[in-house]
């Protein structure tokens, strides 16, 4: 049974009912000039996961096992938008508005896909949710099927990750969260993010980095 090393102590999974998730890895949220960058963001701060995904997801496609995206968005119409989302907080641009990247967190538009760097392969699901859990309004769990742990990795680390890993976690899946491979706005949020998820003998799941796991995937 392979072993990583992580917080608050040894993951022991099975890769056969093992599945990488990478959650809203999305243009809107990671480039200059998007969403992110609008509601006073620095996109910095999630761009340093994406060489360090690349390279996980290269050794994870090599050993042919499953991959999930996720995109958070709307509907043109934004009939899947609770309206107290479009009108929380002051941003400069809302969501479904015209931005650099066609219309904000709107499926179909060119800032709702994936950056080009973290592309989908052929055959590997892009889930679409509107919110930030990924299990909510979506069929995640069925894509999942006997899957018992997720690695998890993506943006952001205390909103769309931690929403997602606190989902699976109520649904019984086992979470491995790649402190490497998953990014806040806020530095502090992102350690204590992280330091929340492995405290209490890991009350939401484990921490470790990516090489930690590629390694295990190459023995
Ligand atoms: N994917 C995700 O985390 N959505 C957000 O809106 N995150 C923020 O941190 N704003």
């Amino acid at each position: 049974m392979p072993l990583v090393e992580a917080r608050p102590g040894p993951l022991k999974f099975e890769w056969d009912s093992t599945a990488l998730l990478v959650i809203d890895m999305q243009r809107d949220f990671l480039m200059p000039g998007g969403f992110g960058e609008s509601l006073g963001n620095d996109v910095s701060q999630l761009r340093r996961t994406i060489e360090p995904l690349a390279a996980l997801l290269k050794a994870w496609r090599a050993a042919g096992l499953p991959v999930i995206h996720t995109r958070e968005g709307h509907l043109p119409d934004l009939s899947d938008c609770p309206p107290a989302k479009l009108h929380r907080g002051a941003p400069s641009m809302r969501i479904g508005d015209p931005g650099a990247f066609g219309r904000i967190l709107i499926r179909g538009e060119y800032g709702h896909d994936i950056i080009d760097e973290l592309q989908p392969a052929d055959g590997e699901a892009v889930v679409d949710k509107p919110g930030k859990g990924a299990f909510y309004a979506t069929n995640l769990a069925e894509i999942l099927g006997d899957t018992k742990t997720l690695v998890v990795t993506g943006v952001t680390t205390e909103v769309c990750v931690h929403t997602t890993v606190r989902e699976a976690n109520d649904r019984g899946y086992e979470c491995l969260v790649l402190a490497d491979c998953v990014g806040s706005y806020f530095p502090e949020f992102q350690k204590v993010g992280l330091e929340m998820i492995a405290a209490q003998g890991g009350i939401f799941g484990w921490v470790a980095s990516s090489p930690e796991l590629i390694s295990a995937l190459q023995e």
